[in-house]
C-alpha cells in the first residue's frame, strides 16, 4: 500500500458553498454487507452523515444498505446476505425509483473488498456515467492502491469525508452536466482528502430517515433499531446482564490520543481525538428517543472517555433525560480511564477526588466496553499499551501479575452501576501460555464482581494483522505473512500492493477467524506450541475458557 500519495489530492471546498450548491445532483450511498452470521445491529451511521451532509446543499440522496439483509437459508442462523446479483437489482431498482445517480459512493471497512470489486464492475456498466468513488475503511487504508484492484473508481476517499464529500458532489455535479454537452466522461483517477471537520458540532444529524424503507418496502430502519445493538442476541463480544428493546448508535468523539499497536485510526482522525460537546450529544440522543423511540444509543467512538469533564457536563440535563425517560446509552474506553488512578510519587498511586466512571453513570451511561486484550504485563507491553496500564503495577492474585489499573478500572465500573465488558486478544507475537492466562485468569473478577455470569465475555479474538495498523509493520508479523501469503513489504515497511496482497486482504473477516495461509498451516503469532493454541482455542470456543488455567 505504500500509502503515501502519489498524486495531488482534491481537498474540501475552501469557501462556503451556496445553500443549493448541489441542486440537481443525484447521488446514491452503497453501504457493504459484513458479518453475515450476525444479525444487523448497527446502522450505517458513515453513510448517513454523509447523506445528511449532501442533503444539506439541496442533492437528492439515496442509501442502499447491502448489510441490512439476511435472507432465511438452511443452516444459517442469522440467514444469508444478498448475493451479488441481488444487490444489483436493488441497486437497480432503487435507480429507477430515485433516477439515475451521477454519483455512486461505496462504503465499507476493510472486509469490503470483495463486495467491492464485484459491485464496481456491475456498477461501471449499469452507471457508465456515474462518478464511482470509495470511502471509509478499506479506501482509507489503501489509498491509490486501491485502483489497482477496483480499476473501475473514478476517485478514492481517504479518511473522514464529512467536508470532502462536497467536493466529490460538486465534480459530479459539474461532470453530470459536461458529460450532456459533450459527450466526455470524468478526467483521471483522484484522491480525495478528507479530514477532520472544522466543528463536529456543526454537522447535521445522520439521515435516518432514508433508510426508512427501501425500494421494496422493506423497514430497513426499523430492523436497526429492533436488532439489540449489543447483548447476546447480537452474537458478538459485547456482553449484557441488560435488554434494550429500541436501540440505535451515533458516536459522541472520533480519533484516539493512544497508539495501540492492533487498531486503525485513520478513518477517524488518527490521534487526534476530538469531541462533540456535551450540548450536542445531548440534543442528539434526545433526537433519537423523541423521533425513534430508542430507549437505548450506542456511543461507538473508539475512546469515548479520554477527558473526564465531558461527563460532567452531561450529568444536569442528559443525566435527568434519561432517568425521567428510562433511556440509557453506553460506550467504549479505557480501563485506565475508569481506574483514575495517578502514581502518588512514593511508589504508589492515589485514586481521583472524583471518578469519570461514577460521572458516567450519573449521567444514563450503562455500559462500556473495554479493550482489554490481554491481562499480561509482558503482552500489553508489547501491544503498545503499557505506559498508562502498567504505570501503577500489579496485584499478585491467584499466581498471575496483574495490572493494578485494569482491576481498579473494572472494579470502579462495577461499583459506579455500569456494566463493564471487556474484550480479549490471544496470540500476539511472544505470548505464551503463561501470558494468555493471565487475561483468563483476569476474566474471574468480573465474574466476582457481576451477579450475571453469562454477561462475562470469555471469548478471545485472535491476533489479526489488518493494514494499516502497527501490527501490520512488526517485523515477525511481516516474516509470517511474507512465507504464509507470498506479502512483501517496501523499504518504509508498508506491503506493496500486488495480487499476493489482494489475496490476503480477501481473507480478512471477524478478528475471531484464524486465517489458514496457503500452505494450510494457521496464522498464528503467539509463542504457545500448536497444541497449546488449538486446545486454547477449542476451550472458547466451547465457553469453557477459565479452563485454560489448568493446562
Ligand atoms: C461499529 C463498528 C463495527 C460494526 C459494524 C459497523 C458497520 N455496520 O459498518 C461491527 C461490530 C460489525 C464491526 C466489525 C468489525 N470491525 Co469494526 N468498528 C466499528 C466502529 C466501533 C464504529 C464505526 C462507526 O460507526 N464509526 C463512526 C463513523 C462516523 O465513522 P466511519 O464509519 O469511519 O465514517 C467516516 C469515514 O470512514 C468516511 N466514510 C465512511 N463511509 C463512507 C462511504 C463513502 C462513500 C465515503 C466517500 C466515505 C465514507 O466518512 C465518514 C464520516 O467521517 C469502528 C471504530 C470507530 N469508532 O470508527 C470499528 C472499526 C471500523 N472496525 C474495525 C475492525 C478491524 C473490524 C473487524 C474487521 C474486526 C473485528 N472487530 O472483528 C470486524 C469486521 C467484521 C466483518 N466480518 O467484516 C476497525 C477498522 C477496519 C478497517 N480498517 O476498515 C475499526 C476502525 C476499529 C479500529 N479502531 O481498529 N465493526
Amino acid at each position: 500500500m505504500s500509502v503515501a500519495t502519489r498524486r495531488p489530492e482534491v481537498a474540501a471546498p475552501r469557501a462556503p458553498l451556496a445553500p443549493d450548491a448541489l441542486r440537481g445532483l443525484r447521488a446514491m450511498l452503497i453501504n457493504m454487507p459484513l458479518r453475515e452470521d450476525a444479525p444487523p445491529n448497527c446502522a450505517p451511521l458513515g453513510p448517513a452523515l454523509l447523506a445528511a451532509r449532501l442533503q444539506q446543499y439541496a442533492a437528492a440522496v439515496s442509501v442502499v444498505d447491502l448489510n441490512a439483509y439476511r435472507v432465511p437459508a438452511p443452516g444459517r442462523h442469522a440467514g444469508r446476505c444478498l448475493e451479488f446479483t441481488e444487490a444489483m437489482g436493488l441497486i437497480l431498482r432503487t435507480a429507477g425509483k430515485h433516477g439515475e445517480p451521477h454519483l455512486i459512493g461505496l462504503g465499507g471497512m476493510v472486509t469490503t473488498l470483495r463486495w467491492q470489486r464485484q459491485l464496481a464492475r456491475d456498477l461501471r456498466r449499469a452507471f457508465p456515467d456515474a462518478l464511482l468513488v470509495s470511502g471509509g475503511g478499506l479506501a482509507t487504508e489503501f489509498r491509490e492502491g486501491l485502483f489497482k484492484w477496483v480499476p473501475e473508481l473514478d476517485g478514492i476517499v481517504h479518511s473522514e469525508a464529512d467536508d470532502v464529500i462536497l467536493s466529490v458532489g460538486l465534480e459530479a455535479l459539474v461532470d453530470s452536466r459536461l458529460g450532456r454537452l459533450d459527450g466526455s466522461r470524468h478526467g483521471p483517477q483522484k484522491v480525495y482528502a478528507g479530514d477532520r471537520p472544522h466543528d463536529l458540532d456543526a454537522l447535521p444529524l445522520p439521515a435516518w430517515d432514508l433508510l426508512k424503507e427501501d425500494v421494496d418496502g422493506f423497514q430497513v430502519l426499523e430492523m436497526y433499531i429492533k436488532n439489540e445493538i449489543w447483548g447476546l442476541a447480537a452474537n458478538n463480544s459485547s456482553a449484557t446482564p441488560f435488554k434494550m428493546t429500541r436501540s440505535l448508535n451515533t458516536v459522541s468523539s472520533r480519533g484516539c490520543p493512544y497508539s495501540c499497536k492492533f487498531c486503525f485510526r485513520g478513518a477517524q482522525g488518527e490521534r487526534n481525538w476530538g469531541a462533540r460537546s456535551s450540548a450536542a450529544l445531548t440534543h442528539e440522543i434526545m433526537w433519537l428517543h423523541e423521533r425513534f423511540g430508542v430507549d437505548f444509543v450506542g456511543l461507538l467512538d473508539d475512546n469515548a472517555m479520554v477527558v473526564p469533564s465531558r461527563f460532567e457536563e452531561l450529568i444536569p440535563t442528559l443525566g435527568a433525560f434519561c432517568r425521567s425517560k428510562g433511556v440509557r446509552w453506553g460506550t467504549h474506553g479505557r480501563l485506565d480511564e475508569a481506574a483514575d488512578l495517578r502514581p502518588d510519587g512514593r511508589g504508589g498511586c492515589v485514586g481521583a477526588a472524583r471518578r469519570r466512571v461514577d460521572a458516567m453513570a450519573e449521567s444514563g451511561c450503562v455500559y462500556v466496553g473495554f479493550g482489554a486484550e490481554s491481562a499480561s504485563p509482558r503482552t500489553l507491553l508489547a501491544m503498545g499499551k503499557g505506559g498508562h496500564i502498567l504505570s501503577n503495577g500489579v496485584e499478585h492474585i491467584g499466581g498471575f501479575d496483574l495490572p493494578k489499573t485494569m482491576l481498579h478500572g473494572y472494579a470502579n465500573t462495577i461499583k459506579a452501576g455500569l456494566h463493564g465488558n471487556c474484550t480479549w486478544i490471544m496470540g500476539w507475537p511472544g505470548a505464551t501460555l503463561e501470558d494468555e492466562k493471565h487475561s483468563v485468569a483476569f476474566m474471574a473478577r468480573p465474574k466476582m464482581l457481576i451477579s450475571n455470569p453469562a454477561a462475562v465475555n470469555t471469548k478471545m479474538f485472535v491476533a489479526t494483522a489488518y493494514p494499516g495498523t502497527e501490527f501490520f509493520k512488526n517485523p515477525h508479523v511481516q516474516e509470517r505473512l511474507t512465507r504464509g501469503f507470498g506479502l512483501s513489504f517496501g523499504p518504509d515497511g508498508q506491503p506493496i500492493v500486488n495480487d499476493a496482497l489482494l489475496s490476503y486482504v480477501l481473507e480478512l473477516d471477524d478478528a475471531d477467524k484464524l486465517l489458514v495461509d496457503k500452505n494450510g498451516e494457521d496464522v498464528y503469532y503467539g509463542a504457545m506450541t500448536p497444541a497449546q493454541f488449538r486446545r486454547c482455542r477449542e476451550l472458547v470456543a466451547e465457553g469453557r475458557t477459565e479452563e485454560i488455567l489448568s493446562l
